[in-house]
């Protein structure tokens, strides 16, 4: 995609809050995650192997440190979120693995090294994919909350992931390939295929400490918002990011004919959408607070996804 603009220099000051407090927060979660996830030692001994394989290392664990934020702004002081959090990331991973299915998008890398499927073979990458989504409702249903609270939890879950969420998001990409679409049948795919799970995790884990209505409508906004500013930044990164950035190669989005922004609407709108949604996450990020969490956090999440962009595309949506 051609480079239109002239470098501004980005806001990137309180990615440093973000990474520091992720990095804090993300040993809890892998701890989880490890403690979850059934050693290899055991039989099926390949379909275990593979089901760490695919969640280790494992990618920026962006919906666990949502569902803790949610938890900590919601005042929780405890472990627990970091357990839904983990079994979040099992529901993502296991999204990852049937979406780069051949299938599916067709995918042989993900993460800078094979996607499940062409490491286990299909059958096991189906089943693992199967086996990590199981075993999330397993730790989901439970979490050491009331019933009222757990039930709470498990119903915005699978509202994010149904016919509502990512599967349908992901039929509305898959019959979108191609085809030049109108930009609300893009904004819904987005919204359904990745903003949904996203509020949901950040919702999820406020639900934990029994997060008050005003409060709870005011993260499902950002939530909202900061989805689908996820999901172009996603799209933009496909065209222009760096395999390190990408973790595959650029320019497969296209290669496919996928509906992105880039691909609807052209570097021009794409950048002007990319501006409005950091500007509508910025405005939406919660200004109830119960526990330790700032507004800073939030804005330093939102500089490190929108920093993964070169600098010619970050630097005029975040100045
Ligand atoms: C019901 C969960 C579920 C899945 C079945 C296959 C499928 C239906 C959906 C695919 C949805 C999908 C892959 C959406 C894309 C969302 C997205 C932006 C993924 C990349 O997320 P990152 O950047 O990845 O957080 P890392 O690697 O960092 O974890």
């Amino acid at each position: 995609m051609r480079r239109a603009e002239p470098a501004v220099s980005p806001d990137l000051s309180l990615i440093p809050l973000w990474s520091g407090w992720l990095e804090r927060e993300g040993i809890a979660i892998d701890a989880a995650l490890d403690r979850i996830l059934p050693p290899a030692s055991l039989a099926p001994k390949r379909l275990h192997r593979a089901l760490r394989y695919a969640v280790f290392p494992g990618g920026k664990r962006v919906r666990p440190a949502m569902a803790v934020l949610g938890y900590r702004s919601a005042g929780g002081r405890g472990k627990v979120a970091a357990d839904l959090g983990a079994a979040i990331e099992l529901i993502h991973t296991f999204s990852l693995i049937h979406d780069d299915l051949p299938c599916m998008d067709d995918d042989d890398f993900r993460r800078g090294r094979l996607s499940t499927h062409r490491k286990f073979g299909e059958a096991i990458a189906v089943l693992a994919g199967d086996a990590l989504q199981v075993l999330a409702f397993e730790v989901m249903s439970t979490l050491p909350v009331s019933a009222e609270l757990r039930l709470d939890v498990l119903h915005e879950i699978t509202a994010a992931v149904g016919t509502f969420g990512v599967i349908g998001g992901q039929v509305d990409d898959l019959e979108s390939e191609g085809k030049k679409i109108s930009e609300a049948l893009l904004r819904r795919m987005h919204a359904r295929k990745t903003a949904a799970l996203l509020r949901a995790s950040l919702v999820s884990g406020a639900i934990l400490n029994g997060v008050e209505a005003a409060h709870r409508a005011e993260l499902a906004r950002f939530g909202d918002e900061f989805g689908l500013l996820f999901q172009v930044v996603d799209d933009i990164l496909n065209e222009v990011g760096s395999y390190a950035a990408l973790g595959r190669r650029r320019g497969g989005d296209r290669a496919k004919g996928k509906a992105t922004y880039p691909s609807i609407l052209g570097a021009a709108k794409s950048r002007d959408r990319l501006r409005g949604l950091v500007q509508s996450s910025r405005r939406s990020i919660p200004a109830r607070r119960r526990g330790v969490v700032t507004p800073d956090l939030y804005e330093g999440l939102v500089q490190t996804v929108v920093g993964r962009l070169p600098v010619d595309w970050s630097g005029p949506a975040l100045a």
